[in-house]
């Protein structure tokens, strides 16, 4: 069979308002023409396990939700599900299957809405997709009727065994960055949390050689690549952090990653990070006060503990020469309007280098999403498009809909404007600068006579 991985990548936004500032993705306003076009790992991993015998092409969707035609040439098509592309991604499959193309869809969404999905593929799939896609390509070469297939019915995926993603197959498309996984999952239990809680599995650190062996490939295809790790949270074990970053720099690559405020703890870690080619963590700090946290992270708390030492955390961290993006949600139930000063205020002291801000998005499968449709606040049930992290959905508790949009756009331009960028910015490296100062060893005047006689 000739089969397709078809990506639906690009970033989504709907707020007419909040695209006339002309920021489709905040906090990303730097950074988002890189990652419009991150290739989908999901299907270089698919690629990676699908048996012999099949020839293989990976597509791009365009940016406005449309198919390239040469996908119609292919016997199946397996499709990557977000949810604010689900629609997109069924009108395509659509598409596909009236013009005799079998479709495959898995990932996030249908993972959690199988049966939604099943009225637009052959077949569906839930779960982590490594494992049951050999069984999926076999039934689609034996023409066998639509059906749901269940990771869950496959063994278990290993995360010591993973193979490399078939980042050959993505030939001389222009990325700039490309993904690859040190782990897969996280410890923690956010309410809102729509990558881990979804693929309902444990945190997985993967050995580092199998790191190493993958960024190796993706070198083997492009020059000097920037490396995005696609973890939920990569220095969850920080010895095995040092690790991967004793074995990351002497490839020289740069490297951008999603962790918690932890790493801030460990000054060794952020030096072997920023040694080993770190330029930027992302950390969801959420609320710049630990009051609107509480419970939102339910197996201990974390977020909430943690709020309290968030200033200092993005100070010890910056100060090693490593960026933060601080990622911040609003309209959390403990948030009202106060929210969008305190967001401004502190990413201007801290000082944040990048910022990220999102509103609380009810992601289906979540436990939140469970809780706004039993509270009847979800505003319109079934829009998964507006599941963009941009668009207000549901009803907040300390303030209306409207109230909290408003409060986006005003923050939007406030922390975007070019003068509290060149704030943030130089409060980084004036402390920065501080910090290596501070570091460097002070000579005593003896220590001084000896080094200039040193050589007598
Ligand atoms: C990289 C990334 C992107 C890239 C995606 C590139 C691409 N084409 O895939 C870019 C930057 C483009 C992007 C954009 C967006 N993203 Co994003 N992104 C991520 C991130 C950081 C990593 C995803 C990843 O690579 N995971 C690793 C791979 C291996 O896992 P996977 O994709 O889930 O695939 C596995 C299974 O799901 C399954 N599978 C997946 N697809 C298929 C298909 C078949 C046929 C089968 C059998 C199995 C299968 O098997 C795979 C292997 O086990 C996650 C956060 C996270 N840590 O997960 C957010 C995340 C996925 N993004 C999210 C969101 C909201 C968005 C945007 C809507 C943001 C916006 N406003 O524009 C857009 C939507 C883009 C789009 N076109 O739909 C949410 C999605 C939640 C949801 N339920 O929809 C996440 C979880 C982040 C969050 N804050 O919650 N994103
Ligand atoms: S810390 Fe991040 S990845 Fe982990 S559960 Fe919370 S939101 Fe999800």
């Amino acid at each position: 069979m000739k089969i397709g991985l078809l990506a639906l990548s690009g970033i989504r936004a709907h707020d007419p308002d909040l695209l006339a500032l002309g920021l489709t993705l905040p906090g990303f306003v730097h950074r988002s023409q890189a990652i419009a076009s991150l290739p989908s790992l999901g299907l270089l991993y698919l690629a990676a396990n699908t048996p012999a015998g099949h020839e293989l092409e990976y597509f791009e969707a365009e940016a406005d939700g449309k198919e390239p035609t040469e996908v119609y040439r292919c016997d199946l098509v397996a499709i990557s599900t977000f949810s604010a592309q689900v629609f997109e991604a069924y009108a395509i499959a659509d598409r596909l299957r009236q013009a005799g193309v079998k479709v495959a869809m898995g990932g996030l969404h249908v993972t959690v809405l199988p049966d939604e999905a099943a009225a637009h593929a052959d077949y569906v799939i839930t779960g982590e997709g490594d494992h049951v896609w050999p069984a999926v390509v076999d039934a689609a070469a034996r023409g066998d009727t639509p059906r749901v297939f269940n990771a869950g019915d496959h063994a278990a995926v290993n995360a010591g065994r993973l193979p490399v993603p078939r980042f050959d197959l993505l030939g001389d498309r222009p990325y700039n960055r490309f993904t690859v996984q040190t782990s897969r999952g996280c410890p923690w239990r956010c309410d809102f949390c729509a990558s881990t809680v979804m693929l309902g599995r444990p945190y997985r650190k993967r050995p580092v050689s199998d790191v190493i062996r993958d960024i190796e490939a993706v070198m083997a295809v492009r020059d000097h690549p920037f490396i995005e790790f696609a973890d939920d949270n990569t220095f969850v074990d920080k010895t095995w952090g040092k690790e991967l970053c004793r074995r990351l720099a002497p490839l020289g690559v740069h490297w951008f990653t999603e962790t918690d405020v932890s790493v801030a703890n460990d000054p060794e870690l952020l030096d072997l990070m920023r040694a080993s080619g770190c330029r930027q963590v992302l950390i969801g700090l959420e609320s710049p006060a630990g009051g609107a946290l509480e419970g939102v992270e339910s197996r201990s708390n974390f977020k909430a503990r943690t709020a309290a030492g968030y200033m200092d955390a993005v100070r010890r961290i910056q100060s090693r020469g490593i960026t933060v993006n601080g990622s911040f949600i609003l309209g959390l139930d403990g948030h009202t309007p106060a929210i969008f000063e305190q967001v401004l205020a502190f990413a201007r002291e801290a000082p944040l280098y990048d910022v990220q801000i999102t509103v609380l998005t009810a992601f289906p499968g979540t436990p939140l999403y469970t809780r706004l449709v039993r509270e009847g606040r979800v505003l319109e049930p079934g829009r998964w498009d507006l599941c963009t992290l941009f668009d207000v959905n549901y009803e907040p508790r300390g303030m209306t809909a409207q109230q909290l949009r408003e409060g986006m756009y005003w923050l939007t331009e406030r922390l975007y404007s070019d003068e509290c960028t060149e704030l943030r910015r130089r409060g980084f490296f004036t402390e920065r600068r501080r910090a290596r100062r501070a570091s460097r060893p002070r000579l005593t005047a003896i220590d001084t006579v000896e080094a200039m006689t040193a050589n007598v």
